[in-house]
């Protein structure tokens, strides 16, 4: 029997972020001085940080932390920011389809107010939290990390988030708990590539961790991008960033953590494990079946400028090695 894989794989030309685009980007607008005074306006005033930003109506809980936001805790060196217009139209999340546009078009159909996330597993404190409470004791810190997709492209963003670490901890894992399992919300009547039938994924989309990888300072939950809360593209309200792994790692709309003994199954895993494993570490060496993984095309790009880069292994953050120390990296990709 012949199984149609759908192709994380598919980036077409046609979907490569227009000549006009590229000409009119604009770098990284933030200065260390100045900031401070900015912090009493909240919703302009952060947004202006970054060029060319859609407003957007923060949520209470959200503009509540924007005094306190850790501006600049990691950033990418001089490395350009993405634009604010690709890194929301340019999206993969098949529940809203296939098509790098259709996150874009469709997602605002995702109902964010009210959420909940389930907490549990091997933890001594499961339960439901709301999306409030769950992030109400955590400062937000601006991470801007490189994203790197397993179809080749990449990204910079500014994310705005808190250490995944200070969740689990409150939750308190048990001793037996190796794995940190994730799931995305699935509601078809909201959700275009859910309804469609057309998809082969097993929703609800999952992913998965080591417990250490989890628990790494880099592993971040992200609530925000470009000083504004995230749009429903990018995972609204709450989605996975493991900037060491490739894209589908970072999980977005995330309903469900469970702390488990087990390797969890994954999403893109499950559907070809021979193209992509569960530690999908970024790595130049270890190709794809089907293409090159020594190079990326940093976004936005064109045809007259490729703007192809070398990819470094764990796309740069070379201080979680020591997690796989001793692994074999070319078996367990
Ligand atoms: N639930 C869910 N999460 C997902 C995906 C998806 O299809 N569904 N796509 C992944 C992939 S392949 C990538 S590259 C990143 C893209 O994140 P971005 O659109 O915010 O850049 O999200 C990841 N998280
Ligand atoms: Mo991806």
């Amino acid at each position: 029997m012949l199984i149609k894989v759908p192709l994380e794989s598919a980036a077409r030309e046609s979907e490569i972020t227009p000549e006009s685009v590229y000409l009119s980007r604009r770098t990284f607008m933030a200065a260390a001085g100045g900031l401070a005074a900015m912090s009493a306006l909240p919703l302009r005033a952060e947004t202006s940080r970054y060029a060319d930003v859609e407003a957007a109506s923060n949520p209470a809980w959200f503009t509540e932390k924007l005094p306190g936001v850790q501006w600049g805790a990691v950033t990418a060196g001089d490395e350009a920011l993405t634009p604010f217009k690709d890194a929301t139209h340019y999206n993969n999340f098949y529940e809203f389809g296939t098509s790098k546009g259709d996150p874009a078009r469709y997602a605002d159909k995702l109902e964010v107010e009210p959420w909940t996330v389930m907490i549990d597993g091997e933890v001594a404190k499961p339960g439901p939290v709301s999306l409030e409470s769950l992030v109400q004791p955590h400062r937000l810190e601006e991470r801007i990390y490189r994203l790197r997709c397993v179809e080749a492209w990449s990204m910079v963003i500014p994310w705005l988030g808190f250490p995944l670490a200070d969740l689990l901890k409150r939750a308190e894992p048990t001793s037996k708990a190796r794995y940190v399992r994730f799931e995305t919300k699935v509601a078809p009547e909201q959700m275009s590539g859910v309804r469609s039938g057309f998809s082969l994924i097993d929703w609800p989309y999952r992913e998965g961790l080591r417990l250490d990888e989890a628990m790494h300072p880099l592993s971040i939950m992200a609530v925000g991008i470009y000083g504004r809360v995230l749009p429903n593209q990018n995972g609204a309200p709450l989605r996975l960033v493991v900037p060491w792994k490739y894209g589908f790692k970072s999980i977005k709309s995330i309903v469900r953590i469970s702390l488990v003994a087990e390797q969890p199954a994954t999403t893109w895993e499950s559907l070809a494990p021979d193209e992509y494993g569960f530690y999908a570490n970024v790595n130049p060496e270890v190709d794809h079946p089907r293409w090159s993984q020594a190079t990326e095309r940093r976004l936005p790009n064109s045809l007259f400028s490729p703007n192809v880069v070398p990819t470094k292994l764990f796309n740069g953050y070379d201080e979680v090695a020591s997690l796989y120390s001793g692994l074999d990296l070319r078996k367990y990709y």
